[in-house]
């Protein structure tokens, strides 16, 4: 049963950030054909393609939809989508999603971004050397005439070593206990520290790919941030549970925003439980690990929680107030004057947002 807030009129608004989104909608079949469209405008990079299934996806319908209708004052509906909607409303599938899922380039994309540290680009190049399966993709990275070189394929070499362990999903018990754990390493190298599991599992998903944790230090302020990220991964690779960093960004300063996500300190890594643990089955986990100075901790909770609809409608709720969101801080554009956040709730209350709980932000 779907929370009685999804009901009100505001499940059309444009803003994924202003609707209410819980775990599972009623339309899960509609949802199912339309993923796999918009996964294979990705694997294309057809970035604005695949936003559009996205944002179509994102909208919870509050009841099973029988008709179009029914539909026809959603945002975000052109008539691509209608028609494949229509299709669905008659056939029960989509063709163009069936003859997807047997469509060898994109089951080979598919299977190849599984691989953590291969992503459309790379996968596409692979495809297009004829590799097709993960044997292929092992003897190419042994082979002396792969072009990545031993540096640049590192992390996507052990992605493929680890590949079906980093597959297997994490029950929340045992994010929990990563969480404990990560916390406890946390205590002993920066005492007072606080941190949060985000992600996925902070919205209520049963089982997550990854575990997301954005920690802060009551010191850590401004310029003080430096380190916080790498000392943590230090002292948790001398106890064995971080086995692999896969990736690192520290925040230069003069604040830069690569990736469009933001500049925090993060680190990228592979965990391993300890053998004592209860949860312990010999499988390596990935684990993001994100510092946020102390002003901007709530911000990065709220950008870390997601979904990725969720942040990318909040960034554009952001601009249309004159502010500009991401993880690493709320600035007002008028005067760049930075707005600090002392709760989560405080986040929505500067964004003039009303509070939607994370359990319904799986927009
Ligand atoms: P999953 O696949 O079970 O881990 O599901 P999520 O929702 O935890 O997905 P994940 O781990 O890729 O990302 C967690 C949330 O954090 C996501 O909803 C959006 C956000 N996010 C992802 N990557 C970045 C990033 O590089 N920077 C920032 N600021 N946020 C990110
Ligand atoms: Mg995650």
């Amino acid at each position: 049963t779907l929370p009685d807030l999804v009901y009100e009129p505001r499940y059309k608004s444009r803003f994924a950030c202003e609707r209410y989104s819980p775990l599972i909608c009623p339309n899960q079949d509609l949802v199912k054909e339309l993923h796999i469209i918009k996964l294979a405008r990705e694997m294309e990079s057809e970035e604005r393609s695949a936003l559009s299934y996205s944002r179509a996806i994102s909208v919870t319908f509050p009841e099973k939809i029988k008709s179009m209708s029914q539909i026809s004052d959603i945002p975000y509906l052109g008539d691509k989508l209608t028609g494949m909607i229509q299709e669905f409303l008659s056939k029960s599938t989509i063709s163009q999603a069936r003859q997807l899922s047997s469509d060898t380039r994109y089951q080979t994309l598919i299977s190849f971004t599984s691989v953590y540290g291969i992503g459309p680009h790379t996968a596409r190049h692979l495809y297009d050397l004829g590799l097709r399966t993960f044997d292929d993709l092992s003897r190419y990275l042994g082979s002396d005439d792969n072009a990545e070189g031993s540096g640049g394929s590192f992390a996507w070499r052990e992605g493929l070593r680890l590949r079906d362990e980093l597959s297997v999903k994490i029950p929340r018990a045992e994010v929990e206990e990563m969480g404990r754990l990560v916390d406890r390493a946390l205590q002993d190298i920066l005492p007072g520290s606080e941190s949060t599991i985000c992600g996925g599992y902070r919205r209520g998903k049963l089982e997550s790919n990854d575990v997301d944790i954005v920690f802060t230090h009551p010191q850590g302020q401004g310029n003080k941030a430096n380190n916080m990220v790498a000392r943590l991964v230090e002292r948790m690779r001398k106890d064995g549970l971080i086995t692999h960093t896969m990736r690192e960004s520290r925040s230069l300063r003069p604040a830069t925003n690569h990736d469009g996500w933001d500049t925090l300190d993060k680190s990228l890594t592979i965990f391993n439980l300890p053998k004592t643990s209860p949860y312990y089955k010999g499988i390596h986990r990935r684990l993001d690990l994100i510092y946020a100075p102390r002003e901007v901790y709530w911000t990065a909770v709220v950008g870390w929680t997601g979904s990725t609809m969720f942040e990318r409608d909040l960034r554009l709720w952001a601009k249309q107030k004159g502010l500009k969101f991401d993880s690493s801080g709320i600035t007002r554009r008028r005067d760049t004057k930075a707005l600090y956040a002392t709760s989560e709730r405080d986040v929505f209350k500067l964004l003039e947002l009303e509070w939607i709980e994370p359990r319904l932000r799986n927009a």
